[in-house]
């Protein structure tokens, strides 16, 4: 019965299993470029020019949190080399400008104090350091620049690395000792993942908030070293780059016909990674083009609701704070997550299913957990919600015990109309998460459909929420 051993024995680390439970979370992009009105720096600004006069980072972790973010990624050095904290390894840092403050401990202890994660972007191009491109001088520095990170300011969840790998202000270039840097991370912050540049996380392959229709979590091992995605990151400062989508070869990383024939799998789940603006970084001219809600919304569902997490990148301003017009957006934006999952109506509805294994029965879906789990028999399903009355829906949330891997392939949503079933939705992964759009319909029924798994699928958590007003 089971199509491929391998498959479903390929499952995600404790510390993938809770990244993804984020879901969603914030980037932060600030440094000398704030004040340059540039997106790439030389590495050449002078400290002096770094002069945020109302910094407060606390004002970026409450903004982040009124969108629904449960966690936050400081650039603490971007390729320009200005590094945001009281480092011993360069005199090219925050302390010696006019700011004074160390940036990461404030933005660290802000979201300490508002409960949700920290995290660190390290940017392995340097263009300031004179050892860039000298080898393992170079790596003993960034070494030690990640220990400084990993080692002061508490716990890290995501330690972010992106591709980009220019020359050096000497004109040459580094090869990085990726081996090395990973070695460091998991000695000194074993439960930080390693997003990007690394085995944990998968960039989504593009900088756009495009996201896959089948966003797979088992994919060949290859995908970790560029061959599929083609670039890990921005390799050039272009807005074209910014706004460029997944290409058609790229679209399907994990599909059963895509596995076939690959020597090694691994669990390696997408992060959707984009900017709430055109720019990476806050440019004036850029205050009036914060993106809208409906496609911040849409590209949530599609990326937290599609298997995927959501990095949303929001710049604090040349004076240090998240600009008005973006404040406005993510409070929008949590107010739509409020009212869009305000209650799940499933507890009070009545719930039947074919086939269940012994111990694995269908009121398990209730509670969110991996210790309880929907399983049946064998590879096809049929799930029943019977509402007590017509009621106006939302979406549906359905989710895998990704503990057991993600088995399901194929699945199909109906519901009743007049007692007779129409077919609203049809799809491929569900895996750790899949919000499933209902847009509204009335129904007094809802009948989900597994067809094809890779062995036994099962369900660890379904939600029916009522459309939000
Ligand atoms: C890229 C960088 O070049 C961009 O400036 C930005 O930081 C993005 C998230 O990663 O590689």
């Amino acid at each position: 019965m089971i199509l491929d051993e391998r498959l479903i024995k390929t499952v995600p680390s404790e510390r993938q299993i809770k990244h993804q439970q984020l879901e969603f979370y914030a980037f932060i992009h600030f440094t000398v470029n704030t004040f340059t009105d540039r997106e790439w720096g030389d590495g050449k600004e002078s400290p002096d020019i770094f002069a945020p006069s109302k910094l407060d980072p606390e004002q970026w972790v409450l903004s982040v949190k009124s969108a629904g973010m449960r966690g936050l990624i400081l650039t603490c050095k971007h390729h320009d080399g200005f590094c945001l904290w009281d480092t011993k390894l360069t005199a090219h840092n925050v302390m010696n400008s006019p700011c004074g403050r160390d940036i990461v401990r404030e933005t660290a202890d802000a979201c300490k104090k508002q409960g949700i994660k920290f995290g660190v972007y390290l940017s392995p191009w340097d263009r300031n350091s004179p050892l860039y491109g000298r080898g393992s001088e170079y790596d003993d520095f960034f070494v030690g620049q990640l220990t400084e990170l990993l080692t002061g300011y508490g716990e890290v969840f995501s330690v972010w690395f992106d591709g980009a790998c220019g020359e050096g202000e000497n004109g040459k270039k580094q090869y990085y000792d990726w081996e090395r840097y990973y070695a460091v991370i998991r000695r000194l912050q074993p439960d930080a993942c390693i997003s990007v540049c690394g085995p944990d996380v998968r960039w989504c392959g593009n900088e756009a908030g495009h996201t896959r229709a089948a966003e797979w979590s088992v994919v060949p091992e290859r995908a970790k070293d560029s061959e599929i995605i083609s670039e890990k990151s921005q390799h050039e400062d272009s807005e074209e780059f910014r706004q460029r989508e997944v290409n058609a070869r790229d679209s399907d990383l994990g599909s059963r016909d895509i596995l076939r024939g690959e020597e090694r799998l691994i669990w390696y789940p997408a992060e959707v990674n984009t900017s709430i603006r055109p720019g990476w970084f806050w440019h004036e001219s850029e205050n009036d083009k914060v993106r809208p809600l409906a496609e911040l919304a849409d590209i949530y569902m599609k990326s937290v609701g599609g298997n995927a997490t959501f990095l949303l990148n929001v710049p604090p301003t040349n004076e240090g704070l998240i600009h008005e017009n973006d404040v406005k957006r993510l409070y929008e934006l949590g107010g739509f997550l409020r009212r869009t999952f305000a209650e799940n109506i499933l507890p009070s509805t009545a719930l039947s299913c074919e086939n269940a294994a012994g111990g694995h029965g269908i009121e398990n879906v209730l509670e969110d957990s991996y210790d309880s789990f929907f399983m049946p028999t064998s590879p096809r399903t049929e799930v029943t919600l019977t509402f007590g009355k017509p009621e106006k829906l939302g979406c549906l949330v359905l989710k895998e015990n990704i503990r057991m891997s993600q088995r399901i392939e194929s699945f199909a949503v109906e519901v009743r109309e007049n007692g007779v079933f129409r077919r609203v939705y049809s799809g491929t992964v569900v895996g750790y998460k899949r919000i499933v759009p209902l847009g509204g319909v009335v129904t007094d029924c809802i009948r989900i459909s597994i067809s094809d798994s890779r062995t036994q699928p099962t369900l660890s958590f379904i939600g029916a929420y009522r459309q939000g007003q």
